[in-house]
């Protein structure tokens, strides 16, 4: 659907307009009172999150969004239905395939909590082929006090299913070597750099290529930075594993769009179910994996 299409069905004065964002693809921004979210349709990606009174919280490569050329590095990336190389294929796509496609958008409202945009997306004959379930996600976000991201994964087949995923989120940072990110103390973690397993001790500091899974932990994540004077916290829910990733200066120039110094000024934490948390659905059965994100401001 158009841009003006989806404004006349879905847009609410002051509240929900659809955009194009720097790469010229549709997205909807989202006002609220206490903050402003911009979720593009194609990848379902939340790009922005900016609460009244603070700077934008999510990191996201100009470079890649201009180009359009995917996987978009920053906001909120869908990782889904699995995370990371495919199990027993590794011609699949990394981290699955629904961050290469067009959401639809269902509904849009404001309530209590915030502002709010739903889309979803279902199996078709291409996801099929790289994946042969019948599926339906259903993607909500909301801003308001927080912001709100909660993916609702439904079986459709007549089949269980196993799967991976994650809200693989992108936070900006001032200098992510005076960070700290408090929460996994006593969380093992598998270390893909290393392929180590180890027991996390005090705070999480970057000064260096990270790319760990913290298997078994719900809890909530600090992330803080004195430069910029807050702490952004990560709470989550259905979500049993939490990933650290920062592919520091070397690993960064290869990446494309992800430019050399953007290392420093990022990292990401996301709400994941991964390794041993993947997760398995019967038949018309539902999980939702949420994150719910803020700032707090150093008194
Ligand atoms: O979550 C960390 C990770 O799995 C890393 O291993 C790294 O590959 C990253 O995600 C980014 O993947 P992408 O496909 O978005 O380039």
């Amino acid at each position: 659907m158009d841009r003006t299409g989806l404004q006349a069905r879905f847009g609410l004065a002051g509240r929900v307009e659809f955009v194009d964002d720097p790469g010229g693809m549709v997205t909807a921004r989202l006002m609220a009172d206490e903050g402003t979210a911009t979720v593009a349709l194609y990848r379902g990606q939340v790009l922005t999150y900016q609460p009244v009174g603070g700077p934008p919280l999510l990191w996201a490569s100009q470079a890649a969004l201009k180009a359009n050329r995917p996987p978009v590095h920053g906001g909120i990336p869908i990782c889904w239905p699995w995370f990371g190389a495919h199990p027993s294929d590794p011609s699949k796509p990394l981290h699955g395939f629904v961050r290469e496609r067009w959401w639809q958008v269902d509904s849009s409202g404001v309530n209590a909590t915030g502002v709010w945009l739903q889309l979803s997306l279902s199996h078709d004959e291409t996801t099929l082929a790289l994946w042969p379930y019948a599926f339906r996600l259903t993607l909500t976000v909301t801003v308001g006090k927080h912001l709100e991201v909660a993916l609702k994964i439904t079986n459709l087949d007549a089949e269980a299913f196993v799967w991976s995923g994650a809200l693989h989120s992108y936070f900006q940072v001032t200098d992510v070597t005076q960070c700290g990110i408090i929460g996994l103390e006593g969380v093992t973690y598998f270390d893909k750099v290393t392929h180590e397993t180890h027991t996390q001790s005090g705070p999480v500091n970057i000064g260096a290529e990270i790319d760990r899974v913290y298997q078994g932990t719900t809890a909530t994540c600090f992330l803080e930075d004195p430069v910029q004077g807050h702490t952004i916290r990560i709470a989550k829910q259905g979500s049993h594993s939490t990933v650290i990733w920062n592919p520091w200066h070397a690993k960064a120039e290869q990446i494309p769009d992800f430019a050399d110094e953007a290392s420093t000024s990022m990292i990401c934490i996301e709400t994941a179910n991964a390794l041993a948390a993947t997760m398995m659905l019967a038949p018309d059965e539902s999980h939702t994996m949420m994150a719910i994100i803020d700032r707090l401001e150093k008194k």
